[in-house]
């Protein structure tokens, strides 16, 4: 084993001339702190040194945007769009430097400077622009297409104020709005002159042609205009780059405006700010769609603008010819939120392209593909037919149009009867005429993908089943992916630093060859160092704790982890039962040889979702009752870190020994933070849904914790309905843990508090936290004597990172690139 070199995967890749790189990148920044931040190094703050050293960087990367953009534009090579109303992106500079490959020296030449790295890329502001899975999950495919070179462009929206800020006050969450832009974004260019028109309401008009065939022309009562903001996305070791553009919404031309309101230009800046409106603030719930006004302008505002860009830069490079789109264009829908670009692009190829309606839609279904996220039926937006009418009033009779020869075509096929057309219709008319985003978005496109194996299995069965029957072939999987490069080696310089000296710097390029790794799993030495790299993750951790909480954690104690947005299917709920459950052994048995072990939570809720908050409030409670408590000698600890986002996982993950994927199974689509743990060293407790399956069969049975109902039984067991009754009474534990919280032992100045929670366990228990309880108690104390031998822990736990090399977003995206868009990826 070669002796532990340098501390950055950076250090890896020989540059020539490392003290000339220097020398250059510290002449570089001292000139943007001077001539763009317009600041003396004498007086800058942090602040001013970031911002220089982030368009130092930004430099860097244009140098190789150029070029990037050229080769695809003159190769004529096909192009992704990956259309996403979610991109939670995080930090910039450590991801930039370390693609770029210039960590060390940027660090040398900040020190030189006198001036810390570390430090600058603390105060970086997360751009938070989504809520959690899906809005990640886009971010780490932005980054694995740009570090294999496919020529992909993210299309999403510039929020001005990205997922708020979660506070907690006497346990409960509190929203403050987020203000990432308030000191500037140094890796953006705003593009004034890249606009486009997006129009709302108003009326279609019928025009009678000479051949008797009507065509239709919308007029929009406003208008609307996106202006575009594109951040360069670099990919690894800076061998391509790709563009992200973001819209922002603005009223055309105030001066028209002014004209328009006959002088009057208060109410011209109204409408200014009215139009602003639409791209003001991400919303804030994953799942659950209100079905408000402003969700559907904001789906409708940057598909349309993405939309009209794509055709814009098509005719531009391909001689005008619109029918040859599919040819060179493919479409990614995140979920159905920028479903409504299908009748977009139908639109835009029928009214004002001209095509045949059959040769447009043959065009549009060639181009789209799907991914769904999720199975629970109140999550498929649905957007009620009088809105879209009013908004949408062309697309709206698109929509029918579509619908009317979907139906033709199945009532032809004779395979659906007339008592099924009502549910495969995209009207659905049960509850107050609405649109199926979801089976809208499955017609329109030729792929349509799950997330996990397990999750693409039941979309088959359950929600798509009828038109899966129709379309065989159309419904594939895509099991989920996380970039490498931020959730490994920036993340887990140690641990990456360590698989390099044992494994060799190929790990750094190719997530597959982790699998060597594995031939280290008995090797005392690699134990040795693998454990000192995860002890000084935890006492940084624990440092953190102490600043944020004042709460003191032992670095030697398990760390058990459930990190994710908060959710009734998530089942924190079960999770901290479990651990009042723990907390009434331990005061029992204050004598047993107790495995000392700190619970670790984090996640937001959406803010008007009551019972999640409640549960955050309950955790808090525990966790201030527990702590406290003189008779169990610290050795159990209940924390809840405050705002959970993208920085705060990269520094929980690489310090979690247990990782948290409790869900009720069949109901998490896939879940990528269950990946991210696995990657870092920890080992899963969790149920057979989403990823997780696929985690076991790649680490094995003995490397994971598997408990309860599985996806199968769960359904079986709502069929029949629940014995809530029946299970409390045959757990004696159970039965304890409800009893306390239901008398307030926790909440003693409000002891009603969590009475409703516990009535809805006993009355319906929809998430079968109740059905599920004993197995996860059993597993948890599985769990603790494993994490007794020190050698089989530290085993398993090398086994797991040494098996995630299949869930990279690398492999992800390979498997998109050549079975759904048909494009090329570079090879290894
Ligand atoms: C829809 C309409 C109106 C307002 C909000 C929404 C909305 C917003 C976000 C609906 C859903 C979401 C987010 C869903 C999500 O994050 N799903 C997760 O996606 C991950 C990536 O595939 C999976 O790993 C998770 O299992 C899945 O829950």
């Amino acid at each position: 084993m070669a002796a532990p070199t340098d501390i950055s995967p950076a250090a890896y890749i020989p540059l020539p001339q490392q003290d000339e790189e220097i020398t250059t990148l510290r002449r570089a920044l001292v000139a943007k702190l001077t001539y763009a931040v317009g600041k003396d190094p004498i007086t800058a703050s942090e602040h001013d040194w970031f911002m220089a050293t982030a368009l130092t960087v930004r430099d860097r990367i244009v140098d190789r945007w150029f070029p990037s953009t050229r080769a695809i534009y003159q190769e004529k090579r096909k192009r992704v769009y990956y259309l996403s109303l979610e991109f939670l992106i995080g930090r910039l500079l450590a991801d930039s430097l370390n693609n770029l490959g210039i960590t060390n020296q940027m660090r040398d030449a900040l020190r030189e400077l006198g001036v810390s790295l570390e430090r600058l890329e603390a105060i970086e502001p997360d751009a938070a622009l989504g809520n959690g899975g899906l809005g990640r999950l886009a971010a780490c495919y932005m980054e694995s297409m740009a570090s294999l070179a496919v020529a992909a462009h993210g299309y999403g929206i510039r929020y001005d104020h990205g997922l708020f800020r979660q506070t907690i006050n006497d346990g409960w969450q509190g929203e403050v709005p987020e203000n990432w832009l308030a000191s500037g974004n140094p890796w953006e260019f705003e593009r004034p002159e890249v606009l486009v028109s997006i129009g709302f309401g108003g009326t279609v008009e019928a025009v009678e042609q000479a051949d008797g065939q009507d065509t239709y022309a919308w007029h929009p009562a406003e208008t609307v205009e996106a202006q575009a903001y594109d951040t360069p996305v670099v990919g690894w070791r800076g061998r391509h780059v790709n563009t992200l553009r973001l819209w922002s919404a603005r009223a055309p031309d105030p001066l028209k405006l002014d004209a328009f309101n006959r002088g009057d230009h208060v109410a011209a800046l109204a409408s200014q700010a009215q139009a602003a409106m639409i791209t003001q603030v991400l919303y804030p719930s994953d799942e659950t769609p209100a079905g408000e006004e402003l969700r559907l302008r904001q789906e409708y505002f940057f598909s349309s603008a993405a939309l009209q860009d794509i055709i814009r830069r098509h005719m531009r490079q391909h001689d005008g010819e619109i029918r040859s789109l599919a040819e060179h264009v493919a479409i990614q829908l995140n979920d159905t939120h920028p479903a409504i670009a299908i009748p977009e692009l139908m639109r835009l190829l029928v009214d004002v392209h001209q095509l045949p309606w059959d040769e447009a839609w043959d065009i549009a279904v060639a181009t789209f593909s799907y991914t769904n996220h999720t199975l629970l039926p109140e999550a498929l937006e649905h957007w009620p037919v009088a809105l879209m009418e009013r908004l949408l009033p062309r697309h709206m009779q698109i929509i029918y149009l579509i619908n009317a020869k979907h139906l033709e075509r199945l009532k032809a096929s004779g395979r659906v009867s007339d008592e099924q057309m009502g549910e495969v219709s995209l009207i659905e008319e049960s509850h107050g005429r609405q649109v199926r985003m979801g089976w809208l978005s499955f017609v329109g496109s030729h792929k349509v993908n799950g997330v996990s194996a397990l999750h693409t299995d039941l979309m088959k069965t359950t929600v798509f089943s009828a038109f899966h029957k129709i379309y065989p072939d159309r419904i594939v999987n895509k099991t989920n992916g996380v970039t490498f490069r931020r959730w490994l080696m920036e993340a887990n310089p140690g641990l990456t630093d360590l698989m390099v000296d044992v494994v060799g710097p190929k790990i750094l390029h190719d997530a597959e060859t982790l699998g060597e790794f594995a031939a280290f799993a008995d090797d005392a030495g690699v134990h040795e160092r693998f454990w000192a790299v995860r002890k000084e993750r935890k006492a940084a951790l624990a440092a953190l704790t102490w600043e944020k909480l004042h709460i003191r954690l032992d670095p030697e104690a398990m760390f058990d982890v459930q990190i994710k947005r908060q959710h009734e299917y998530k089942r924190q709920l079960l999770n901290i039962l479990q651990t009042i459950a723990l907390y009434d052994q331990m005061r029992a048995q204050p004598h047993r040889n107790w495995t000392p072990q700190v619970k670790i939570f984090a996640g937001k809720a959406a803010a008007s979702y009551h019972n999640a908050k409640l549960i955050i409030k309950l955790i808090n409670d525990v966790a201030r009752t527990v702590n406290a408590d003189p008779t169990l000698h610290g050795l159990l600890k209940v924390v809840f870190l405050p705002n959970y986002n993208v920085s705060l996982a990269e520094q929980i993950i690489p310090a979690s020994d247990l990782s948290e994927q409790i869900s009720t199974a069949g109901m998490e689509a896939s879940g990528t933070g269950n990946m991210k743990l696995a990657l870092n060293g920890a080992l899963t407790i969790g149920t057979l849904d989403g990823a997780n399956v696929e985690i076991k069969e790649h680490v094995g049975d003995d490397n994971i914790f598997i408990f309860g109902l599985t996806a199968a039984e769960v359904q079986a067991s709502r069929a029949e309905g629940l014995k809530t009754a029946e299970i409390v009474a045959g757990s004696p534990m159970l039965q304890q843990v409800l009893d306390q919280v239901r008398s307030g032992v926790f909440s003693p100045d409000q002891p009603d508090l969590y009475k409703p929670l516990v009535d809805g366990l006993m009355d319906h228990d929809h998430f079968l936290v109740l059905t599920d309880f004993d197995a996860y108690c059993a597993r948890q104390a599985d769990v603790r004597d494993r994490w007794r031998d020190k050698t089989g822990w530290m085993r398993s736990a090398i086994l797991n990172t040494s098996h995630m090399g299949f869930f990279s977003s690398d492999r992800a995206i390979r498997e998109y690139a050549e079975d759904i868009w048909n494009v090329p990826v570079t090879k290894r």
